[in-house]
This record gives structure tokens, sequence and C-alpha cells, in this order.
């Protein structure tokens, strides 16, 4: 018998990253940071030349949402299909900064995307207006837009903030996307009960989320 055991070796845990544009930014914050197998969102812009845009000065880029998910829980074609669900790519934006856009990260995204595109285009029997780009550059927009949802629910906010003082490791934290997914009206009460443990919250804050699951639907944008 040999001196050593074989080592048993896990298969690496992948992290993939989407960038998505779908309208104002605030809801699809919520909507995919509400499902399981998505790490960490944050909101942004892209799609531009402009050099450090802000908000009000957002010149050529597009509000967008950037996700780090396990793509051994949720794939970037679950992703492209709630991207396609959760508004109308048909419809030409009111203004660029609300474009349907896609960003890929890779070879493997751009196929995947060029497919959801022509089954959507099928399925609408009328052509899509979302804008594809290769992955270039996403500015972080300024932290007051950053879980958006979450931040019109002070007393949850406040706990989270307690865990996490430090505000980048709040906004890149699971528990932020997923709070600001329940805060925006998502993730149903059966999921809660399977993560409200890990939220970071008190009793308390848990009973609060609860109430809040039982009672919220999707607000949209502008709330
Ligand atoms: N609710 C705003 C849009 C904000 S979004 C971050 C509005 O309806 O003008 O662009």
């Amino acid at each position: 018998m040999s001196l050593f055991s074989p080592i048993h070796l896990l298969p690496p845990t992948s992290v993939e990253t989407a960038t998505f544009s779908l309208g104002c930014f605030w809801g699809p914050e919520a909507l995919f940071g509400s499902k399981e197998g998505v790490l960490s969102t944050r909101v942004g812009y892209a799609g531009g030349a402009t050099v450090a845009p802000t908000y009000w000065q957002l010149g050529d880029h597009i509000e967008t949402v950037q996700l780090t998910f396990n793509p051994a829980v949720i794939t970037y074609s679950d992703l492209l299909q709630l991207f396609f669900t959760s508004h109308t790519p048909t419809r030409a934006p009111w203004k660029r900064q609300y474009a349907s856009a896609l960003f890929f990260h890779s070879e493997a995204q751009r196929c995947a995307i060029l497919t959801a595109l022509a089954q959507e285009e099928e399925k609408r029997q009328q052509p899509v207006r979302t804008w594809v780009y290769p992955y270039q550059h996403f500015y972080q927009a300024e932290d007051r837009h950053q879980k958006w949802k979450l931040r019109r629910q002070p007393a949850l906010w406040q706990e989270l903030q307690t865990c996490y003082p430090d505000f980048a490791a709040l906004n890149r934290s699971t528990a932020a996307a997923r709070l600001n997914g329940y805060a925006g009206g998502y993730g149903s009460t059966e999921q809660l009960e399977k993560e409200i443990h890990w939220l970071g919250l008190s009793a308390a804050g848990q009973n609060l989320l609860q109430q809040l699951v039982k009672q919220t639907r999707p607000m949209g944008c502008a709330s």
C-alpha cells in the first residue's frame, strides 16, 4: 500500500459575473439579488465612453446591474430568462440611460445571449432591441443607489450596517443582495424560511422581515 492516500479534489468553486441593463437599476438589483445562487449585486453605469460618470453626469452610459453567481446553482441562461421576462426588450427606451443591454464576459456568455435573443424574437414575433456589448468597464454608482430597496427599510438596513460597518463589505455581501431582494418585494415565504438564519438579523429583525415578505409584491422602480 502506498504511503500516500489519494487526495480527493473537489472541483473548484466557480463564480461567474453577469452584467445586465434593463431600465432603472433599483428594481433589477432587487430582482436578481433575491435569487438563490446569486452571491452579490451592485449597480452602476456601463456601455458608454464617458470617463467616471455620475448619476447626474451619465454621458452615454446605461444604468446597469452587475452580479456574481454560482453557476452550479443558477446558470447564465436562467439569468437571461429572468432578464427577458422582467422588462419589455421590444420597446425603444425613452432615454439611452434606460436601454436594454447585455454585456458578455466570455465567449460562452456571448453564445448564450445569441441563443436567448433568437428564442425571444421567435416567441415575441418582433425584433428585440436589446444591445449586446463585450464587457469593458463598469463604473459603480454612488452609494445611495446601492441596495436602494433595502435602504427604504431603515430597521433592517441598520441591522445590516451593524454586521458590516464597512460599506464595501456590506454591499458585496450575499445577505445584502438577498435582503434587498426581499425589501423589493421578491422572494417567497418558503425561500425566506430557508435563508432567514444566515441573513445576520436579530429575532426582531427576522420578525420584521417575515411580516414584510408576507405583505410585499414587486414595487417596480419609482419607490
Ligand atoms: N425613479 C426615478 C428613476 C431613478 S433611476 C435610478 C424616476 O422615475 O425618474 O434612474
